[in-house]
């Protein structure tokens, strides 16, 4: 490193101090906290990210949201060259640089980095970032803490591709280190025509109208409701009405959107009585997440909620059809069986793991968060992971899409037209449709739509897969949310010693009892989850672990 690149790394974060006493770390989806805090972290992200850069030689992302967090919470994540999650064995040294005390330590915490990474600031290759923000009113100082960050890196290149849902901005990183044209249009472009695609390959004789034609959808205030009225705009054999877009002044995620929805088992506002047993749809603040949910026709608060376990299921049912279809009667040389395979987190429905298993699927489990579900889901020629909050998406290998291109050329060739050939084409037409980088409300939204048509299948039917067991999710503030440590795939306390045998003795007071503890990684909180057979059970059995967690790690609250 040069002393034209030093003085400026040294000026720049003069102008950046961290925030004094405060402790960061990169979690479950990136740097989260409260916006007045995080000017320094963005800025030292936006170094992150062009170094990231030099050393992939590739386009990065850098996405400014707290999703789900109130809207006085902000936050910072990067996307790799690939779409997905910054690749965790950079992690460490993003918490060492969003901690570093003061601008000499930063600058030589990046140059031991630099040598360490075999990273060269020789000026070949210029580190080139996507900058991305949702619609919290403190995106746009952070953003240009963003831009001085990663002009403090000699040569680099920003470009400010506005507001954005998160996985349009992950879709761009994506799209762009594949040589593709990587514009909101093009996105656009590519889900409403892979939409299009799928509704036009619906049988005929599925074509029975048990559905309702009109979709109500929650926009959580933010920027996801924004960019639907935007898709509605283009789209046709599909009518979609959005609530809480932002524009009637409520504020975003409170009282509304998915996390909401999907935790407290409400209806968001404006919604209510004359939307009973219409078809609802709710997105999270930055729309990487996509819940349904029914307004029942008695007086109960209680929606029926289709969460993200449901979604993945309906999926499976439809990918698991074209398969059937496609590899029951192979024609021709060039056959092949495709590996598919599922993956949830313990969060999952016991009675979704159920259901899966039950349908012959593979299903594994990792710990919370896209980045470790992702990752396992990759090593499927399909793989369909989802988080019971509704982040999920379908990956399809590379390697299997060039199969289904190439039986795809054969069929149309010997049967143009065919069953099989139309299962080869629905599939091709889901790889586009759904988001390959992340989780992404907007295309899962239009894939669970062209699905519920392909079926004739209303709300309440897709419902009817199985019955959810009743569960609670609480959380406790505690002192030290690191203080729990866990294992398989965050099943069980593994410390503080003895919280586990206290649990299992509560657990098993109940039928079908089960329950887990995490400490949260968006959140200063340890995160309660319980199942039992009824929501009475439920409500004691979670209320019960709370309250010993809060004993072994004392200092509790219940926020
Ligand atoms: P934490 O705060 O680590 O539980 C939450 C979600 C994750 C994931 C991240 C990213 C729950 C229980 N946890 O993480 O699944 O979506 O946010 O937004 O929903
Ligand atoms: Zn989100």
């Amino acid at each position: 490193m040069d002393d034209k690149q030093r003085s400026l790394l040294l000026e720049s974060s003069s102008r950046f101090p961290p925030p004094p006493g405060a402790k960061l770390s990169y979690g479950t989806a990136g740097f989260r906290a409260d916006a007045l805090i995080l000017q320094s972290t963005v800025f030292r992200v936006g170094i992150l990210a062009a170094l990231r850069s030099l050393k992939t030689q590739s386009v990065i992302g850098l996405m400014i949201t707290a999703s789900h967090n109130k809207v006085s919470d902000n936050g910072i994540k990067i996307a790799d060259p690939c779409g997905g999650m910054l690749s965790q064995d950079w992690e460490p040294f993003a918490d060492e640089l969003a901690n570093a005390p003061d601008p000499q330590t930063l600058l030589s915490l990046i140059i031991e980095f630099a040598k360490k990474e075999k990273i060269s600031f020789d000026g070949a290759f210029s580190a080139e970032i996507l900058l991305g923000r949702d619609t919290r009113p403190s995106g746009e100082s952070l953003l240009e803490a963003a831009k001085q960050g990663i002009n403090s890196i000699v040569g680099a290149v920003v470009h400010d591709m506005g507001i954005l849902t998160t996985p349009q901005l992950h879709w761009m990183v994506r799209a762009r280190n594949k040589g593709l044209k990587a514009t909101e249009a093009d996105y656009f472009g590519q889900l409403l025509s892979s939409f299009r695609c799928i509704m036009d390959l619906i049988p005929n004789e599925r074509k029975i109208n048990e559905i309702e034609d009109r979709l109500i959808v929650d926009g959580a205030n933010g920027v996801g409701g924004e960019k639907l009225e935007a898709v509605k705009k283009m789209l046709s054999g599909l009518v979609i009405e959005v609530l809480n877009s932002g524009k009637e002044g409520g504020i975003l995620n409170e009282g509304v959107g998915a996390d909401f929805v999907q935790k407290e088992k409400v209806v968001p506002h404006g919604f209510g009585s004359n939307h009973e047993g219409i078809r609802c749809a709710s997105l999270d603040g930055d729309a990487d997440r996509l819940v349904y949910f029914s307004v029942p026709s008695n007086s109960s608060s209680k929606i029926d909620l289709v969460d993200g376990d449901k979604i993945l299921s309906l999926f499976a049912v439809f990918i698991k059809e074209q398969l059937s279809i496609l590899e029951g009667d192979m024609k021709g040389n060039n056959n092949y069986k495709a590996r598919l395979g599922v993956v949830q987190t313990a969060y999952a429905n016991g009675a979704s793991t159920d259901y899966l298993k039950h349908l012959g699927l593979e299903v594994v489990f990792t710990p919370t968060g896209v980045k470790y579900l992702h990752t396992r889901a990759a090593q499927y020629d399909i793989g369909i992971y989802f988080e019971a909050n509704g982040h999920g998406t379908i990956l399809f290998s590379e390697h299997y899409l060039s199969w289904l291109e190439a039986k795809n050329n054969e069929l149309s060739s010997i049967s143009q037209g065919s069953e099989l050939q139309t299962a080869a084409l629905r599939l091709l037409a889901v790889s586009k449709l759904i988001n390959q980088a992340v989780g992404d409300a907007l295309s899962g939204l239009l894939l669970v739509e062209a699905i519920l048509q392909h079926m004739g299948w209303s709300i309440h039917r897709w419902s009817e897969l199985y019955q959810d067991l009743p569960s609670r999710q609480l959380k406790v503030k505690v002192v030290d949310r690191t203080a729990v440590v866990t294992a398989n795939a965050e099943t069980v306390v593994v410390r503080p010693p003895s919280l586990q045998e206290a649990i299992n003795a509560e657990i098993a007071k109940y039928t079908r009892g089960r329950s887990f503890i995490r400490p949260s990684g968006t959140e200063d909180v340890i995160r309660v989850y319980a199942e039992a057979s009824t929501q009475e059970e439920v409500d004691n059995l979670a209320n019960s672990v709370a309250e010993l967690v809060d004993q072994f790690l004392g200092g509790g609250s219940f926020p």
